[in-house]
């Protein structure tokens, strides 16, 4: 066997991390298990996501986008333990913000959803001048009178002076969230694109239609790529997950668009929960997810 055959193995997603922390884009473990409405573990998806990249080739043959001339900095994970929500904004923000001044793109492999607060948090303390996108079944807009949970991030968000117009939340699904909600997301300005908008329109128009309007008044922009906007015969792997979601395709198509955009800073998975997987799907489909993301960032 030749030093450069593919007959049993190939140069993989896997092998662009990097322990250089002069490349380009930056990755980050937030294993955030605690404080989901439906209990899991989430805190498994960091260590699953980076052995599935291992079954991810660098090279997309439909546009020859080519990634292995890129290199990944693996900040590894941030170590939470046992923490609940609200005490794993210290501790993300700690090793995210580093990494986002020195790094052009950051992924966040979460974790559950409430770890998109403390990526905003890092991106800019003020909450003045960034934007928020989420592809998302649900509105995160639950009360906080409870605690923080995955269900209120974009809530906690917005009570803590996230401006309502700097948020757009893009396919969300009929019977997967309340009135009440809805009512808040009105109150507040947020741009909102139902999933019956996102595919008669296209969701990575609808991705690009919001990124303009968010670029328009934001800085820097954190994406939250909740994996349970996929439709859940094709993404097991989420308890949020539910019949009539979007397309792994459209998925993986609006993460290209998106992290080509150079306000992009931050992006996170989340919600990606291995006990529920079947057959690695879910697996698989957060490892594109990575691909997609470099894939995009190339195009800048
Ligand atoms: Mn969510």
């Amino acid at each position: 066997m030749t030093q450069d055959s593919d007959c049993r193995s190939w140069f993989s997603a896997a092998d662009l991390l990097t322990s250089d922390a002069s490349a380009p884009v930056a990755l980050l473990g937030a294993p955030l298990g605690l404080g989901s409405i439906t209990p899991g573990r989430c805190d498994e998806a960091p260590a699953v996501v980076r052995t599935a990249m291992k079954r991810m080739s660098v090279y997309d043959l439909e546009t020859e986008a080519d990634l292995s001339g890129l290199r990944v900095f693996d900040a590894g994970d941030v170590g939470l333990g046992g923490a609940q929500p609200s005490e794993a904004l210290a501790p993300i923000v700690e090793k995210l913000s580093p990494l986002l001044q020195k790094h052009k793109l950051t992924m966040v492999l979460g974790g559950n959803n409430a770890v998109t607060r403390p990526c905003v948090h890092a991106l800019d303390p003020t909450l003045q001048s960034v934007g928020l996108l989420t592809l998302d079944a649900h509105f995160d807009l639950r009360d906080t009178d409870c605690g923080l949970t995955n269900g209120n991030p974009v809530w906690a968000l917005l009570q803590e002076g996230l401006p309502g117009d700097h948020v757009a939340q893009i396919g969300l699904l009929p019977f997967a969230n309340t009135k009440k909600a809805h009512d808040k997301a009105k109150a507040a300005g947020i741009y909102v694109a139902s999933i019956r908008a996102c595919q008669a329109k296209g969701l990575s128009a609808i991705a690009e239609n919001a990124l303009e309007k968010l670029s328009a008044r934001c800085d820097a922009i954190h994406v939250d790529f909740d994996i349970d906007v996929i439709e859940r015969a094709q993404l097991p792997g989420a308890p949020g997950a539910r019949p009539g979601g979007v397309s792994p395709q459209d998925f993986f198509d609006a993460a290209r668009l998106i992290c080509a955009h150079p306000k992009v800073r931050c992006v996170d998975l989340t919600e990606f929960d291995p006990s529920l997987d079947v057959a690695s799907i879910s697996a698989l489909t957060a490892a594109r997810w990575t691909c997609e993301v470099l894939a995009g960032f190339l195009k800048r």
